[in-house]
Order: structure tokens, then C-alpha cells, then sequence
């Protein structure tokens, strides 16, 4: 690459950041003024100027939620602006997809499903946004999808790995006290189905879990599947 067109990709990306901190600004104030129509719009028009699911999950929701709970730990919002705001979100991301009847390969890549993954949240866990996202990116890369949500004990986990025999499981945790719920989940995993592809996320996800790849950005997820 020459010295100008790496300068001309350099301020392309600041470019692209700048835009990414503007929209999660106004997704935020959306999601604060419970105006999902407004919240779609933004979300909708990112997508139709040219940017990605994974990037605006990464750059423009995330870090609006983020934000959500800084607002809410410091007292400048109530539990119920806190649940509109999960609540609206879910919506958007719903609304963002493909109808449910348009199944992996139909419409969305090369027409031959990349495997099945799993994807739960710890026992103890309530926080879900980051794994349905996780979902998502990994279903428009031609995974089907098995998603269990939140607060999956141990026990009913081991079960669903044998009835629905998926290629790949992906945990999450943010609480951090559920991080080590994470390692004995993934060792119980390890030990009951060795040859299984482990992915991990979340805020109180490390990478000491055992033989689970480590996933904090959703932008990279896609090429960080264990094969
Ligand atoms: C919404 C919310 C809730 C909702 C969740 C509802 C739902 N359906 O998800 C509810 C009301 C249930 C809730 C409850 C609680 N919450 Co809360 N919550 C939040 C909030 C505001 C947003 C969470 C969110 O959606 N984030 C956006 C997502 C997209 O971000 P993410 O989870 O980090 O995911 C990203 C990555 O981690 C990654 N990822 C995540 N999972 C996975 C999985 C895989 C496989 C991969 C590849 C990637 C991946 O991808 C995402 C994109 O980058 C956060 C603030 C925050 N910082 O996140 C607080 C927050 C997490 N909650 C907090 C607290 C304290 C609580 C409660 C204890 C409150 C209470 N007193 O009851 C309970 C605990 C419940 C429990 N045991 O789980 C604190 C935790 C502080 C701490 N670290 O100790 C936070 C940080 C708020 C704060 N600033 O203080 N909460």
C-alpha cells in the first residue's frame, strides 16, 4: 500500500468511528425518549448506508446500552427506562432480521448450513442482548441456530447438547460473580463432550476458560468460530 492510500483508508476508518460515536449518540437519546420507531430508523438507515450488522451491534448498540447502565448505576435513570431501553432493543433487533421462515442458506450466503450452534447464557444469568447478538452474526455467516437465552442451569445444558446435537456451543456471562460459573460449565462441557467447538463472551467472560475461544468483539466473530 502506497504512504497515500494508507492515509486516505486511515481517514476513511476515522471517518467511520466518528459516524459509529454519532448514531449510538442518537440511538441512545431514541432509546431514552421510548421512541422505537426512531430507534429503527437509526438502525435501518446505518444498514442502508453501507455498514454492517456486526458493526453496528459493536459500535452503535452496544455501546448505547453501555451507556444505559452507567445512567442507571449513577441514578439519572429508573429500572423501568433501564428495561424500556433492553426492551426497545430486542424489538429493533428483531425487526432488523430476516422473517423467521427464511431459513440459513435460502437467502442469506452460500445455500449450505455451516453447522448448528447452541448458544446459552450461565445459571444466575439474566443478560442476554451481547448472546442474541452473537446469534445473529453467526446466522447471517450460514450457522442455524439454537438459541436457549438466559439463566440455563448445568444439568438442562448437558441435556440440550445431547437432544439437539449441536457443532459449536456459546456461553455467556457478565456478572461477575457467574465467571466462574463459566469455567465449571465449560469444563462439564469439556468432560461430557470433548470434541465439542466452545465459544465464550461477555462481560465477565476471561480467557482462562477452559478450551473456549475467547470472543469480546462481534466484528471479529465470524472469522473466531472454532473450526
Ligand atoms: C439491560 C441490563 C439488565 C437487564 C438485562 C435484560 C436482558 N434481557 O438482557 C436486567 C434488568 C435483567 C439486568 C439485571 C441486573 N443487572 Co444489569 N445491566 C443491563 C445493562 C444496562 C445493559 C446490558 C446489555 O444489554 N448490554 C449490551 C450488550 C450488547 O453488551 P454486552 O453484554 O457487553 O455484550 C457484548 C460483548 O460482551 C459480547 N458478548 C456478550 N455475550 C456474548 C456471547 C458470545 C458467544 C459472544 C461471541 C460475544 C458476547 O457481544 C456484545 C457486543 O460487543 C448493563 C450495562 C452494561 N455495561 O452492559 C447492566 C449491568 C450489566 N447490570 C448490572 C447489574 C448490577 C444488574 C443487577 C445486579 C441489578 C439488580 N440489582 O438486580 C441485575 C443482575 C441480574 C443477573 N443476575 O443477571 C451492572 C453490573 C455491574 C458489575 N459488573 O458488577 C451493569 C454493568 C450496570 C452498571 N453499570 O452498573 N440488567
Amino acid at each position: 500500500m502506497t504512504e497515500h492510500s494508507a492515509e486516505a483508508e486511515n481517514s476513511k476508518e476515522q471517518q467511520a468511528d466518528r459516524s459509529a460515536v454519532r448514531l449510538s449518540r442518537l440511538y441512545l437519546d431514541a432509546v431514552r425518549a421510548a421512541d422505537a420507531p426512531g430507534a429503527f430508523r437509526i438502525a435501518a438507515g446505518a444498514l442502508a448506508s453501507g455498514m454492517t450488522i456486526p458493526e453496528l451491534y459493536q459500535r452503535v448498540i452496544a455501546p448505547a446500552m453501555h451507556e444505559i447502565g452507567e445512567l442507571w448505576a449513577k441514578g439519572a435513570l429508573t429500572v423501568a427506562d433501564e428495561h424500556l431501553a433492553t426492551a426497545l432493543t430486542h424489538r429493533v433487533l428483531a425487526a432488523l432480521r430476516p422473517p423467521v421462515w427464511v431459513g440459513v442458506g435460502s437467502e442469506r450466503g452460500s445455500g449450505v448450513s455451516k453447522g448448528r450452534v447452541m448458544l446459552a447464557a450461565v445459571e444466575g444469568e439474566q443478560h442476554v442482548l451481547g448472546l442474541r447478538m452473537a446469534a445473529d452474526v453467526l446466522e447471517d455467516v450460514g450457522f442455524e441456530t439454537v438459541y436457549l437465552g438466559a439463566d440455563v442451569p448445568i444439568g438442562a445444558l448437558l441435556q440440550a447438547l445431547d437432544s439437539l446435537s449441536p457443532d459449536l456451543l456459546a456461553l455467556s456471562a457478565t456478572m461477575p460473580e457467574l465467571g466462574s460459573e463459566l469455567d465449571q460449565v465449560a469444563a462439564a462441557v469439556r468432560r461430557t463432550h470433548p470434541r465439542l467447538g466452545l465459544l465464550i463472551g461477555g462481560q465477565a467472560a476471561s480467557p482462562r476458560v477452559l478450551g473456549g475461544t475467547l470472543v469480546r468483539d462481534l466484528e471479529v466473530l465470524p472469522a473466531a468460530v472454532p473450526g
